[in-house]
């Protein structure tokens, strides 16, 4: 008998993948494992915002006499609860964090550090549109001891695991240690992760572009006239290309990943360094895209090779399909 579909849920993915490079010791392992519970724990609260004004939770106390948080802070808070204690990390930093994230002194350290954005785009939560979590791993650069700063300011090239959680129709987490991007689908009926989208590639050219045109008034004259090359009538070149724009960051790029084209926050005359975070936001999905075959830039230089100076800054960020940021660098360089 012969059994055609194999179940491959994440945790055996995660193990597969650490045997194929012999000098892993399985500390990156387990820090997938331990995240991808606190995930199914946030997964299990997301699912029941629609509920929270109708059971009036949160800001209340719950039947335990709790106060209900946030969904933003509830998820920081259940990240930092399974990820301080494995001793596999030195150091942790939150978007939700103004400053790096100790680790308990009672608690061993280890060689990783974990960024993480715990629910981005959470101001889409009222209205049911998709919102995600975002994590980027790292080797820590401090010798010993605590992690410090430095071993969280480091360029997006040195990540060694980067991945997000999609909260949408279905809930998909997809990640990548460097070795290609893979999609994994939650069966909620088991609690279980199961790979869905093995080896994802991302077109070498789409026929979707996504930005905030109600920041046009705003926009360089190279992005304006960007935005009207791809608006053009021109079949040959698979033009006009259609707009979509959720507003959420993770379903935004998700799609982008999937379908191709391509997704743009640029900096404008109101924010000069865009809008996105490098290290929470831009540094994790620019890992992801590139490692799927496409491309992302500020518009002028490749995400990844930016060295961070601060937790929180911003950068511009052009993220798709390979040929589509390069025809957008192109215009906002004004060579077209
Ligand atoms: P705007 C959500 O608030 C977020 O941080 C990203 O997820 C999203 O891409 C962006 O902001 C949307 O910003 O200015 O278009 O509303």
């Amino acid at each position: 008998m012969s059994f055609t579909d194999k179940v491959v849920t994440i945790e055996r993915h995660i193990i597969e993948e650490e045997q194929a490079h012999p000098g892993a010791t399985g500390q990156l392992s387990a820090i997938l494992r331990e995240l991808t519970l606190a995930i199914k724990i946030i997964y299990r609260e997301v699912s029941k915002a629609g509920l929270v004004n109708i059971l009036g939770l949160v800001g209340r106390e719950n039947i335990h006499g709790e106060q209900v948080k946030k969904l933003d802070a509830f998820s920081d808070e259940k990240i930092f609860q399974a990820m301080d204690h494995g001793g596999h990390l030195c150091v942790m930093a939150s978007e939700e964090h103004e400053d790096i994230i100790p680790i308990p002194p009672q608690y061993a350290t280890g060689k990783y550090v974990l960024l993480f954005d715990p629910l981005d785009g959470s101001s889409n939560i009222d209205v049911n549109a998709p919102i995600g979590t975002i994590f980027s791993v790292y080797r820590r650069m401090t010798p010993s001891g605590p992690g410090m700063l430095e071993d969280c300011l480091q360029p997006g090239y040195k990540q060694v695991v980067a991945g997000y959680v999609v909260y949408g129709s279905s809930t998909m987490l997809v990640y990548t240690t460097g070795d290609g991007v893979h999609g994994f689908t939650l069966d909620p009926s088991i609690g279980e992760f199961l790979l869905s989208h093995e080896n994802i590639r991302i077109p070498s050219k789409g026929k979707t572009f996504s930005i905030n045109e109600g920041n046009s008034v705003n926009w360089t004259d190279g992005m304006r006239r960007y935005i009207e090359h791809v608006k053009k009538d021109d079949k040959a070149s698979g033009r006009p290309y259609t707009g979509r724009y959720i507003g959420s960051m993770i379903a935004d790029i998700h799609r982008t990943l999937l379908t191709g084209g391509i997704f743009m926050y640029p900096a404008d005359r109101k924010s000069p360094n865009g809008k996105l975070r490098l290290l929470y936001e831009a540094n994790p999905m620019s890992f992801i895209v590139e490692q799927a075959g496409g491309r992302a830039s500020n518009g002028v230089t490749r995400i990844l090779d930016i060295k961070p100076t601060a937790l929180h800054e911003r950068t511009p960020l052009f993220v798709g399909s390979d040929e589509d940021v390069r025809i957008c660098e192109e215009f906002l360089a004004g060579k077209r």
